[in-house]
């Protein structure tokens, strides 16, 4: 009865209330109303041609043809080990993945979840991304839908430029973010271009993470919407290294530098990152 009503109200809020918040984080393209419309037909053009996706229509352990995961404790302080092809933590059901982070203990970890890619399977350069998702609530879950270059394991991070096509942090549930990591610009140098949107209970309901990446840009959309973009200043892959293939990346991560910092609420666990599919197009 309580979440029903909770649906209830977050069905009566208006999209409109969707509305770009800036925190200092130095979007370096306003989205301007004129501008808005011109990136709506840029990523709503019928000259998409799509060239990968997961409808996730196969109920069992994630495509292997297609995902391959990040295993162990990988970074930012994240309190989670990452298991391969473990239903638990990963599994295709009802037309989604699910991936869930659960509190166990696990080779020395005390959580565990998966890290799906698709590095060594699938990578793209320019294109249209489109994943539609939902997060899960509770403090202490940090899900993420993302890139990184292909040249990451040789030349390390942010050489590789990362693409965030949404984070969520559990301790700010009224909020997405969009961000873009590259060597000039990024959450070590703490000033990563990007920007964070306000949707009341973000949790509570799918929402569609969309991206538009052309050689002269790159430009995120939310649920058809532009909500930032990142223009290639022409200054080199320091600022730009966006011109080399990008591999995808979707986990749930419990804890670590930015999703631990107001602590992890173990009562909200298990929990699942669902993703209804990820398409990925071509203008070529
Ligand atoms: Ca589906």
């Amino acid at each position: 009865m309580k979440s029903l009503l909770i649906l209830a109200i977050a069905a009566a809020l208006p999209l409109a209330a969707l509305r770009a918040e800036p925190e200092g984080l130095g979007g370096n393209t306003g989205t301007s109303t004129l501008d808005a419309s011109a990136a709506a037909a840029r990523y709503e053009s019928k000259d998409w041609k799509l060239v990968w996706s997961d409808e996730f229509n196969q109920a069992g352990i994630p495509d292997p043809s297609k995902w391959d995961y990040e295993t162990g404790m990988v970074r930012n302080q994240e309190k989670q080990f990452y298991t391969r092809a473990r239903k638990e933590n990963a599994t295709v059901q009802d037309g989604e993945l699910h991936i869930i982070a659960r509190r166990e203990p696990w080779q020395g970890a005390d959580y565990t979840s998966a890290s799906l890619t698709t590095l060594n399977k699938f990578s793209f350069t320019y294109g249209k991304v489109e994943i539609r998702a939902q997060v899960p609530p509770g403090k202490g879950v940090w899900p993420a839908l993302w890139t990184l270059g292909t040249n990451f394991p040789r030349v390390g991070w942010p050489a590789c430029g990362e693409i965030d096509l949404m984070e969520f942090v559990g301790f700010q549930p009224g909020h997405l973010h969009f961000n873009v990591h590259t060597p000039a610009f990024n959450h070590v140098k703490k000033n990563q271009k990007g920007t964070r949107i306000a949707v009341p209970n973000a949790w509570m309901e799918f929402h569609t993470y969309g991206l538009v990446w052309k050689p002269e840009q790159i430009e995120w959309f939310l649920d058809g919407k532009p909500v930032f973009a990142f223009a290639n200043d022409g200054q080199g892959p320091e600022h730009w290294p966006f011109d080399q293939p990008q591999y995808l990346l979707l986990n749930l991560a419990i804890g670590g530098t930015w999703g631990g910092a107001e602590g992890i609420d173990d009562k909200q666990l298990p929990a699942a990152l669902r993703i209804d599919y990820v398409r990925v197009w071509s203008d070529k």
